[in-house]
């Protein structure tokens, strides 16, 4: 896989190298590339004077001599520390499971998963390291800008954090991720890595593995073999391992002996927007709890200015004293003067809901009922929804009563259709004599992926449809992870792509081959498409980039201007040279072709006329 990086097979040169014999079905589908975030936390924690405490430039270091976290012949081979420097690691090659080899590649869409791709991680320290009892909002301030910043350069992302504030940053991060459609995975441990028993291993390893594998598009937190969406959980105890747990929606993803991604669960994108981060939070939120007896002093006074959000932590599902107007009366007094409050139950699992008058009452004073979500998830919320400056006071509650991010659950009743309606497979199910649930789910989902790609081909959104209602997940891929996006853009099928984009396909999915969406339309030379799935965030990896002049020189060779243009609107530098040192401007003087000199000439002058802002 050296062939795919240029400058790494350009420094095998200059480094003792032996023959790569990586067994790659293609040479730019073989690594991924995670950065981790170290903020702190036990993960990388030693003992001082009998307490532990974070310990600085000490992490790599230690990493480095644990194979399973590191695979320094493969470092050394590939000149890993030349081209992406000394922070940067790889996992050893995992090897291939045979039960799975065994049941070819249908397994994709049986939802379990394995791979032969290296996972290459690159490790940003913070300094200081922080107990993540330390942490602030300008802390996760800092977090989602260095995503923000690295975001093209990655596939996926995964933050060392402490365990005891774990799920606000989780839950804080999911909000302030807008349009996100790459994997950012929270975890750390409860016991530190260099221990002989400890979680740490296992978890990096874990995130590790998922970050870089599945274009799953949410913040998480992955912890002792489970991956749980991020704004869902909560740290329940000090103690065991299984640290944390998500009452109200099952794992995302969990790691046995495979990892096998629930794909039902998992948020599916609805945006042509590009990914960024806002760091703006409001931090005059606060957490109340009830308890029989509080004062209305109390109360008034946790709820005086600058008070402007606050989440009432209430009893069962969501009730309160109805024989305590004093009470009532402070809340509604602060309703009415523009204080969100948000009723959250002080329950682990379960819902609000204004069945008892003791729920009612609450209701009645102003309060937005939180539904199923945890208290962390709800304060973060409405710090985000609150710093929304362009915002009126009835928007900013409304979008409090929104799933946002799938931090709270959907009001089932009256739903759409589900699996057992459909008439098609039923009929299937009937012949095969299949009856049980997760039968017809996994006929579902071996039948539907090239079903709607057999769709996306030939322009029917109809046909999309139907299968979506179904519950069929539109970005599932087929035998050779092609997904419908894949098929449309190759295609050039501009209003199936926007739908497809709205409902749920990633521009970030790649194929076996490596190749994403984006590198399709442009091999087609589907302008439209290209630039609605700019617009939606994708982009060419470094190494397409680095290795785009060659092509550009070719289509410059055969005065293709089109094709010229369209690398261009796909992020190509024009002026990258080939192969042989030659730019696209010298291939064409060289072949005569005065019209793509001109062009080239004029395209270039205006992008540097864009950068100095004439
Ligand atoms: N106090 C530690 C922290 O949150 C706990 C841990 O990481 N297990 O940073």
């Amino acid at each position: 896989n050296v062939q795919r990086h240029p400058s790494r097979r350009r420094k095998l040169s200059s480094c003792n190298s032996i023959e790569i014999t990586d067994p790659v079905t293609s040479p730019s589908a073989a690594e991924a590339r995670v950065l981790v975030i170290n903020t702190g936390g036990t993960i990388g924690m030693t003992l001082h004077d009998d307490v532990l405490a974070p310990k600085a430039n000490a992490f790599v270091k230690g990493l480095r001599k644990l194979p399973i976290l590191h695979d320094e012949g493969y470092a050394q081979q590939t000149c890993l520390y030349e081209y992406y420097g000394e922070n940067t690691l790889v996992l050893p090659k995992p090897a291939a499971h045979p039960d799975l080899l065994s049941l070819g590649p249908s397994k994709e869409n049986k939802r379990v998963v394995y791979t032969n791709k290296r996972i290459v991680y690159t490790i940003l320290e913070y300094n200081p390291l922080l107990d993540s009892s330390n942490m602030t909002t300008d802390d996760w301030g800092r977090i989602g800008k260095d995503i923000e910043k690295n975001y093209e350069s990655f596939d996926g992302f995964v933050i060392l954090h402490g365990t005891d504030t774990m799920a606000y940053t989780a839950s804080a991060l999911s909000f302030m991720c807008e349009h996100l459609g790459k994997p950012i995975i929270l975890t750390g441990s409860q016991v530190p890595i260099y221990e002989m028993r400890n979680d740490g291993r296992d978890n990096l390893l874990g995130a590790l593995l998922i970050a870089g594998q599945f274009v799953i598009p949410e913040v998480c937190l992955y912890f002792y073999n489970k991956l749980y969406r991020g704004n869902r959980v909560t740290k329940v105890d000090t103690g065991s391992f299984n640290a944390f747990s998500s009452p109200n929606l099952a794992p995302l993803a969990t790691a046995e002996v495979d990892i096998t991604i629930n794909w039902d669960t998992v948020w599916r994108a609805n945006t042509t927007a590009k990914f960024q981060v806002s760091t703006e939070l409001n931090r005059n939120v606060g957490l109340l709890r009830l308890f029989p007896g509080i004062t209305s002093s109390t109360v008034k006074a946790f709820l005086q200015p600058p008070m402007q959000g606050v989440v009432l932590e209430t009893y069962g599902s969501g009730n309160a004293p109805d024989n305590r107007p004093d009470l009532l009366e402070e809340l509604k007094k602060a309703t009415d003067s523009g204080v969100i409050i948000i009723n959250c139950t002080q329950c682990l699992r379960g819902t609000v809901s204004a069945s008892y008058a003791t729920g009612k009452v609450l209701m009645d004073a102003g309060l937005i009922a939180g539904g199923d979500m945890t208290p962390e998830a709800a304060l973060s919320k409405l710090s985000y929804v609150l710093a929304k400056k362009d915002l009126k006071l009835d928007a900013r509650k409304k979008m409090m009563a929104q799933n946002l991010r799938g931090e709270m659950s959907a009001d089932l009743a009256g739903a759409k259709l589900c699996l057992s309606d459909s008439r098609f497979i039923q009929v299937i199910a009937k012949s095969l004599s299949i009856s049980c649930k997760e039968e017809l789910e996994a006929i579902r989902d071996a039948l539907t992926p090239p079903l709607a790609c057999a769709a996306a081909k030939i322009g029917d959104i109809e046909a999309l449809e139907a299968l979506k209602e179904m519950g069929s997940n539109l970005c599932l891929g087929d035998y050779d992870g092609r997904t419908p996006l894949h098929i449309a853009a190759c295609e050039g099928h501009l209003k199936l792509v926007q739908y497809l984009l709205s409902h749920g396909a990633s521009v970030y999915a790649k194929d076996r081959y490596g190749d994403t969406p984006l590198c399709n339309a442009v091999r087609f030379k589907h302008k439209g498409v290209v630039k609605l799935l700019r617009k939606t965030g994708a982009h060419f990896s470094r190494e397409e980039l680095e290795e785009a002049g060659t092509e550009l020189c070719s289509l410059a060779a055969s005065g293709d201007l089109d094709g010229l243009k369209i690398w261009s609107i796909a992020g190509a530098d024009l002026n990258k040279p080939g192969y042989d040192g030659q730019t696209a401007i010298q291939v064409a003087q060289a072949a005569g072709k005065k019209e793509v000199v001109a062009f080239l000439v004029h395209l270039i002058s205006n992008k540097t006329k864009k950068v100095f802002g004439e």
